[in-house]
């Protein structure tokens, strides 16, 4: 199949991260796509260490790290800068994990897309406080374990929807994108460069260490969790048009946390309570796509039991 994944990089090879770190793998994605008129504006989270240690960087854009809480008042900041200078070119980015987006740094996040700021904010999401070692955020999905939810007290709350979230602020651009579907990922963020005023990405950023994962999995963990609908990859125009952008074959659920380590406690009644939470939520971003349940394939159908996955 013909890519179209340009062959310039703004990322150099001797990353910090883990092997398999989907976190990288999204950052290099996202630059290949933005270019070299680029300011990123990084609040405390993994990629504070991955960048590499001053005056060390494997990014070949500048950088600006910051208080855990203020990707998006910096942010803010940069972009008036960069105006008072007549420059309209560069884009301003804020890149920061799901602790620094969905909890701590939310005031400075929805302050900053209230306002309508002029950047991207980019969340990319391992779905817990990875660099402090693995405690549970808003973003820790039903079931998982980690350090703050260990043995039985796994955390047993839904996920926080940070789209949902965003979309209620009436942002230009909201979208989800994941390291597995790498073009549609670039074409979000072409798109997102193209719009002027507050864009927002999610992207599933998968994290071997965290998750109990081998780290050849990554990506095929990050493929299952869009083809079992757990991460639906969809965009929000001007916080009312949605549009699914891939329609999955609704793989069981099952199937995609076997694999992982920080579900290995689940029970089959465990397992059968989190299938119904995806469908429930599915079926609601169905509706708001304007699509009926029914007629988007093998959601909540007993055939679905019997397709095997093939990633
Ligand atoms: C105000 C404040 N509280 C706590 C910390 C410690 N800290 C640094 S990184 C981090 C975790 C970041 O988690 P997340 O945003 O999910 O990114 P990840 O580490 O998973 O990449 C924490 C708690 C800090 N730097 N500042
Ligand atoms: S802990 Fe996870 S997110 Fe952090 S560098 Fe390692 S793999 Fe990447």
């Amino acid at each position: 199949m013909e890519s179209n994944v340009q062959d310039r990089e703004y990322m150099c090879s001797g990353h910090v991260g883990c092997p398999g770190c989907g976190a990288a793998i999204a950052m290099r994605f996202l630059l290949k796509a933005l270019g070299e008129k680029t300011v990123m504006v990084i609040p405390a989270c993994c990629w504070s260490i991955i960048a590499g240690p001053y005056p060390q960087s494997t990014l070949r854009v500048p950088v600006l790290h910051t208080a855990f809480e203020t990707g998006g008042a910096v942010a803010s900041g940069v972009r008036a800068a960069l105006d008072l200078q007549g420059d309209r070119e560069t884009t301003v980015v804020t890149w920061a994990g799901d602790g620094g987006t969905f909890d701590i740094g939310f005031q400075a996040l929805s302050g900053a897309v209230e306002r309508n700021e002029d950047f991207i904010y980019v969340c990319y999401d391992n779905e817990a406080y990875m660099n402090t070692g693995v405690q549970r955020s808003s973003s820790t999905p039903y079931g998982a374990w980690t350090t703050t939810t260990p043995g039985q007290e796994w955390k047993k709350l839904r996920k926080k929807n940070i789209v949902e979230a965003l979309v209620a602020h009436r942002i230009p651009y909201a979208a989800t994108a994941s390291i597995a579907f790498p073009e549609d990922l670039m074409r979000k963020v072409h798109k997102a460069k193209g719009i002027r005023g507050s864009r927002f990405l999610h992207i599933y950023a998968s994290c071997p260490t965290g998750w109990r994962l081998p780290s050849e999995l990554a990506v095929k963990i990050a493929r299952m969790a869009v083809q079992t609908n757990i991460f639906p990859l969809y965009e929000v125009e001007n916080g009312v048009r949605y549009t699914i952008n891939y329609m999955p074959k609704g793989y069981l659920v099952r199937e995609y946390f076997k694999l992982q380590g920080r579900f290995k406690h689940l029970t089959d009644a465990d397992l059968e309570e989190i299938q119904r939470m995806v469908d429930e939520d599915w079926e609601l971003l169905l509706r708001k796509a304007g699509l009926s349940p029914g007629a988007a394939g093998p959601i909540a159908t007993p055939s679905r039991a019997s397709v095997p996955f093939r990633g």
